[in-house]
This record gives C-alpha cells, sequence and structure tokens, in this order.
C-alpha cells in the first residue's frame, strides 16, 4: 500500500467531505458591504468564543497579525517580542513593511517570556530611545515546539502591561490546541490581551482563513486596514462556513492529535541517536535533533518522502513534525516505523 504521511504541518489538511458540504450550502452576500450572513455568523461566534466585543474574519495568520501590530503602532514604535516568534521570523519582515515598527527580541524558554524580561526591555521616556508600545505573544508557541503559555504568566504580563501604559497582542493560531491541552476556556486566556488572532487553517482543518478580536473600536481599526492590506473579501462565506463547520466538529478532536504527537515522541525518543524530549510535547508539534546519528535534516527529509513520509527541517540537525486531522494512529506507527528503518540503515 502506498504511503502517504505530511508531518510538515498542521496547514496541509484537506476539507473533510462534510465540511465541504457545509461549504456548497453556505449562504452567501457581498462581505464587504458587510452583508455576508455566514461571515457574520462566523465573526460573532469567534467574538462570543474569545469574549471580545467583536471579531473579523481576514485571509491569514500572517494578515491577522499583521493587521494587528498595524492597528496598536505608529511607525517608529518598539514591539517587544519572542525572538523565535512568528511575526519575527516567518511573515515576511511584514511588521518592518507595513507598519514602520523595530522589533525587541527577547529569548525565551521555548518561546514562553517572563514578565521581568519584558519589564526590563521597556524603554524608559527619553528621546533618544523609540516608544515600547506592544507586546506580542504567542500560544501555542510554533517554535516553543507547540509550547503553552501558562495562563498565570499571560497574567502577569498583562498586569505589567497595564501598568505601563502598553498594548498585547496574543498570536493564537493554535490557541484552540492550548484549550483543548489545558481545558482552560479560550477566553479565559484572551481577556488578558488588547487583541487576538486565531487560525481556521491550522489544528482545526479549515481551508483558509483567520480572524482578529477585540474591542470594537480596534475592530474597526483592523477592518479599515484590512481594506488597505488588500485582505477584503466578497463572498467569503463559502470559507466562513468551513470555519463554522470546524469550530462546531473539530475542536473535541484536538486531544486526538495531541495524543498522537506525545505517541510520536515516545517512539522517537527509542531511536538511537535521536535527541527528544517527549516530555515537553505538549500539544501537536514536536521538534527533535538528529546530530548524533551523524545525519542531517535535509537528508532525512529527503530519505523520508522516498517513503511516502513528508517532514520539515528547521535547522541542519533539527526537524519538526505535526499531527493533525488527516494523520490517523496507524500513520504515527508507520511513520515511527520508517524514521527506525531511514535513521539506522547507514
Ligand atoms: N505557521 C506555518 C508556517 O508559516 C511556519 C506553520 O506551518 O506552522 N502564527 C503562527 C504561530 C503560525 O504558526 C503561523 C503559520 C502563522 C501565524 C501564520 O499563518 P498563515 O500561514 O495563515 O499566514
Amino acid at each position: 500500500m502506498k504511503v502517504h504521511i505530511d508531518l510538515r504541518s498542521d496547514t496541509v489538511t484537506k476539507p473533510t467531505p462534510a465540511m465541504r458540504k457545509a461549504m456548497a450550502e453556505a449562504e452567501v452576500g457581498d462581505d464587504v458591504y458587510g452583508e455576508d450572513p455566514t461571515v457574520n455568523a462566523l465573526q460573532e461566534k469567534i467574538a462570543q468564543l474569545l469574549g471580545k466585543e467583536a471579531s473579523l474574519f481576514v485571509p491569514s495568520g500572517t494578515m491577522a497579525n499583521q493587521l494587528a501590530i498595524k492597528s496598536h503602532t505608529q511607525p517608529g514604535d518598539e514591539v517587544i517580542i519572542e525572538a523565535s516568534s512568528h511575526p519575527f521570523n516567518f511573515e515576511g519582515g511584514a511588521g518592518a513593511a507595513l507598519s514602520g515598527v523595530q522589533f525587541h527580541c527577547l529569548e525565551g524558554r521555548r518561546g514562553i517570556l517572563d514578565a521581568s524580561q519584558i519589564e526590563e526591555a521597556i524603554r524608559p521616556l527619553d528621546h533618544h530611545f523609540p516608544v515600547t508600545r506592544l507586546i506580542c505573544l504567542e500560544n501555542t508557541h510554533n517554535r516553543g515546539g507547540g509550547a503553552i503559555y501558562p495562563v498565570e504568566k499571560i497574567e502577569t504580563i498583562s498586569r505589567l502591561a497595564r501598568d505601563r501604559g502598553l498594548l498585547i497582542h496574543l498570536d493564537g493560531a493554535r490557541l484552540w490546541n492550548a484549550s483543548a491541552a489545558t481545558r482552560i476556556p479560550l477566553c479565559e486566556y484572551a481577556k488578558w490581551v488588547d487583541s487576538v488572532s486565531v487560525c481556521l487553517s491550522k489544528g482545526l482543518g479549515a481551508p483558509i482563513g483567520s480572524l482578529v478580536a477585540g474591542s470594537k473600536i480596534l475592530i474597526d481599526r483592523v477592518h479599515r486596514f484590512r481594506k488597505m492590506f488588500g485582505g477584503g473579501m466578497r463572498q467569503a462565506g463559502i470559507i466562513a462556513a468551513a470555519g463554522i463547520y470546524a469550530i462546531d466538529h473539530h475542536i473535541e478532536r484536538l486531544k486526538e492529535d495531541h495524543k498522537n504527537a506525545k505517541r510520536l515522541a515516545l517512539g522517537l525518543n527509542e531511536i538511537r541517536g535521536v535527541s527528544i524530549h517527549p516530555e515537553n510535547v505538549e500539544t501537536n508539534i514536536i521538534l527533535f535533533d538528529i546530530s548524533q546519528t551523524g545525519m542531517t535534516a535535509s537528508l532525512l527529509t529527503e530519505e523520508m518522502k522516498k517513503n511516502g513520509v513528508l517532514i520539515h527541517p528547521i535547522g541542519k540537525t533539527q526537524v519538526r513534525l505535526v499531527t493533525h486531522l488527516d494523520v490517523t494512529e496507524e500513520d504515527i506507527e508507520t511513520a515511527l516505523n520508517l524514521f527506525k528503518e531511514v535513521l539506522h540503515r547507514k
């Protein structure tokens, strides 16, 4: 039987037949006129889930983050952010290009920052310095290996931000996974921040779409900039329907992805030369290192691909794997057997 297991990202999922049916049957209208009932329903649903006054549907997680940054800042402002975060590393330099902000990067532990680090990084009021305006957090943290931001840490950072007149944006592309793993409701994470972005196109398995949530005043600004960035969509109910379906049917099952990720990590831990911390696998992302096998991550990627397993090299000897809707328990066992075979063939 031909193997096809795609562990590169949870963005690779394809809409299920039931999701496609929901999309085909969606009522639509012109969303630039605010007349798409399905988009409006999705925006209300997300605002409610996150405990915010409003939310806006946008094409991607990148646009969601960048709209939030644009809406919170002025050119020349400084944004405190973790060094391996998504907005700093993987959004094409958009913070500088679109908002004219400067990032002040801090090294986190698996992507997680302490309030004390942030406090030290806040610039004093002096004409020499940029104005510190915004703090960006990421939950779960992608390059932190799907690490969950402890809600108490977010609370402490939030209290500091309020004291010092700073705003907080939370990149919650995978906030669903954090909430599914901890059973802490999404709104309990969101209540400590001024804006939060969530993605429908990752663990939830929708094909397209993200949302930014916050106060009505903020979302009105986000709306204006969405137009400016070219993100106004027309009969977007077709894709919003996939999002509504995903929220109604795919949140509960995220626990399966987490279980599969753990199983994969434990299995990899048994392979000689693989360096991994299975205890760090809290959600659906697995990071490991193969320097002790003498193989490079790109060679492993090539060899696994020949066997029908797609993986994501993120360094010379580091690999990222992500479990999702289209990866079964059986796929995990198949992938583990192939990893064993390929890593020990030399
Ligand atoms: N992440 C993608 C790649 O860009 C790396 C992935 O495969 O994980 N925030 C976070 C935390 C993300 O992980 C991503 C996508 C985004 C934002 C951006 O979302 P999109 O791809 O919809 O622009």
